[in-house]
């Protein structure tokens, strides 16, 4: 079982003890447990198996230790069984909805037996929420959003969830004798930031056992289909996979086809067909007597219809054909492009691992630089810095510069933008930092116009040099707070604040289009991780997919400039 499978079981155990009304530490004891779990890189799987000692990882106890054993070797935790024989399936995720804890579930099944998203709607609906104590009728129309917003997000998966599962079942089928090629197709391969399913394809020899070595994976739950050319199984996170396998001859027709989109896919096969021409997944073919003409490769495919080769991550149908047509395709930003980070969190605040370890992390990621930038007081859940605190904070990122050849530390700061627009630290202190991050992580529920307002306030302190995760979006968690961006981007160009696409993958903001738009208005961009750990500098990657969805070139964006030339463009 992947990391993610064994985090997600403690994820449900401290859930249902939360609606239980369990003690908060132990419940905080399962999420610590699954938080720590899902970011480690090693397999825990594989650790067990070497009988290497778990108890040695902070935040996994005996109790702990045990239920990961037992889950290895069964496949399953006898107490989280126990635990969902005591409470109603569905009041586990009715939690998924947004605006939806633990008390507010527990009450609506003790007053209403609401046990369901379905019977919550119905309650909502009736008006039968608004009486509640400390509900009323704001809250029931929130709730009723939530639930509209769950189920068009519902049976999707975040992107980053996505590469976990097709790493491994990648690595897994790449070993069955006489796979000649596989390729993730879909949108896994056009990086959108959630994927409906996981679409495989493959090239394999004569006799190979590809379908029923795919359909005997660990980790399945269900075989949905099998058949020699297509089978699909549901994974045991639930996510569905299908494998395809291919003919050499159209392959690579049949990868154009199947990484879609589908919008991108009509606009080529209308194309072809003004050429006289049929293209489909079994090849490019006379349209007058049906003649292969090609098929083998992708490239045929673009060839064909008179097109250089479109980056998989732009083919939605916004304007990729007729930009290639005019030889005016981007030349999208690549991770190998990026020289630096410029967000991240230690143990100062919210963060697992010390300035030291977050700036050897740079080091093995090849980084000229990076930017510690921890939150300020505002953001008390992550025990925020005051200036006092930041202010030692800053010694200490001086004190490690230095120490690792070749990284270069900036002494920074997230500092949070208050209700009216202001700062949530003194000028003074923020004048000590090379890299001031502002952003917003309370009142999310303001009017556009006063949100538009609070934003560009802030962004007119001339110590400011970053605007982080412009619209608060968490995907498949929280809609962005109400924001007129084009006023905050002009602002931004204006008051000569580079925008952040943060590569966190919750949050993924600015997200593909709306980074598109702000290289389209001239705004500056910059691609961070927002880290809470040192193993989480390598989620750039994510960063890097969105913005090369938003069109975004190695220019647009300034961690791509070595130091002195990036640090020329933050004011
Ligand atoms: P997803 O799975 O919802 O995240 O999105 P996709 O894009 O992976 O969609 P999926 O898995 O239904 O199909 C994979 C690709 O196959 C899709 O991107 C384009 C192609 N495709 C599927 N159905 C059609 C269709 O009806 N017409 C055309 N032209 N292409 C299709
Ligand atoms: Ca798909
Ligand atoms: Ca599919
Ligand atoms: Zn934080």
């Amino acid at each position: 079982m992947e990391n993610k499978g064994i985090a997600d079981i403690f994820v449900e155990i401290a859930d249902i003890l939360d609606i239980q009304g369990e003690n908060p530490f132990r419940v905080r004891s399962y999420r610590n447990a699954a938080r720590t779990i899902e970011n480690m890189s090693q397999r825990v799987e594989a650790m067990v198996k070497a009988e290497e000692n778990l108890e040695e990882i902070p935040g996994i106890g005996k109790s702990i230790h045990e239920k990961i054993e037992e889950i290895v070797s069964m496949g399953k935790c006898r107490f989280l069984e126990e635990l969902r024989a005591k409470v109603p399936a569905g009041l586990t995720e009715l939690l998924k909805l947004e605006g939806l804890g633990p008390k507010k579930v527990k009450l609506l099944y003790d007053e209403l037996a609401v046990d369901s998203v379905d019977r919550l709607e119905k309650a909502a609906q009736a008006g039968r929420l608004r009486d509640l104590a400390g509900m009323g009728l704001k809250t029931e129309e929130k709730i009723l959003k939530s639930i509209e917003k769950y189920q068009a997000g519902l049976g999707r998966f975040k992107l980053s969830v996505g590469f976990i599962y097709a790493q491994a079942l990648l690595e897994y089928l790449k070993d069955v004798a006489g796979v000649k090629r596989l390729d993730p197709a879909g949108s896994f391969r056009r990086r959108m930031e959630t994927i409906g399913d996981l679409d495989i394809l493959a090239i394999c020899g004569k006799g190979c056992k590809v379908m029923d070595r795919f359909t005997e994976y660990g980790d399945a739950a269900e075989v949905i289909s099998k058949g020699e050319t297509k089978s699909s199984v549901r994974l045991n996170c639930g996510l569905q996979v299908d494998v395809r396998v291919l003919e050499e001859e159209s392959y690579g027709a049949a990868l154009h086809y199947f990484t879609g989109s589908k919008a991108h896919n009509i606009a080529i096969r209308d194309r072809a067909k003004d050429l006289g021409l049929k293209v489909s997944e079994y090849g490019v073919f006379r349209a007058k007597d049906e003649k292969r003409l090609s098929g083998a490769k992708e490239e045929d495919v673009f060839k064909a219809v008179g097109l250089p080769f479109i980056q998989p991550e732009l083919r939605e149908n916004r304007g990729e054909i007729q930009a290639a047509e005019k030889g005016k395709l981007p030349h999208l930003i690549e991770l190998a492009d990026i020289r630096g980070d410029l967000q991240m969190h230690t143990a100062a605040t919210d963060g697992k691992n010390s300035i030291a370890q977050m700036a050897q992390k740079a080091k093995e990621m090849g980084y000229s630089y990076i930017a510690i930038t921890d939150h300020s007081k505002a953001v008390r859940v992550a025990g925020g810095l005051d200036e006092k605190g930041l202010a030692r904070h800053l010694k200490e990122i001086e004190k490690v510069n230095g120490q690792i050849p070749g990284v270069r530390l900036l002494k920074g700061v997230e500092v949070d933008i208050l209700a009216d627009g202001s700062l949530d630290l003194k000028d003074d202190i923020l004048k000590e930092s090379r890299v001031v991050i502002a952003s917003v992580h309370s009142r999310f529920n303001m009017e556009e116009k006063e949100m538009t307002r609070r934003i560009i306030k802030a962004l007119k302190n001339p110590n400011v040099n970053i605007l982080a995760h412009p619209t608060g979006r968490l995907i498949l968690e929280r809609e962005p707070y109400k924001v007129n961006l084009p006023e905050v981007f002009q602002a931004a160009i204006d008051e000569g604040v580079v925008l952040e696409i943060n590569a966190y993958p919750d949050r993924l903001d600015l997200r593909d289009v709306d980074a598109r738009l702000a290289k389209e208005m001239g705004a500056k961009l910059v691609i961070s991780t927002d880290a809470h750990s040192a193993l989480q500098m390598e989620l750039m990657k994510f960063g890097v997919f969105t913005a090369r969805r938003g069109w975004v070139e190695a220019k647009d964006v300034i961690n791509t400039l070595p130091l002195e030339a990036m640090l020329k463009i933050l004011r």
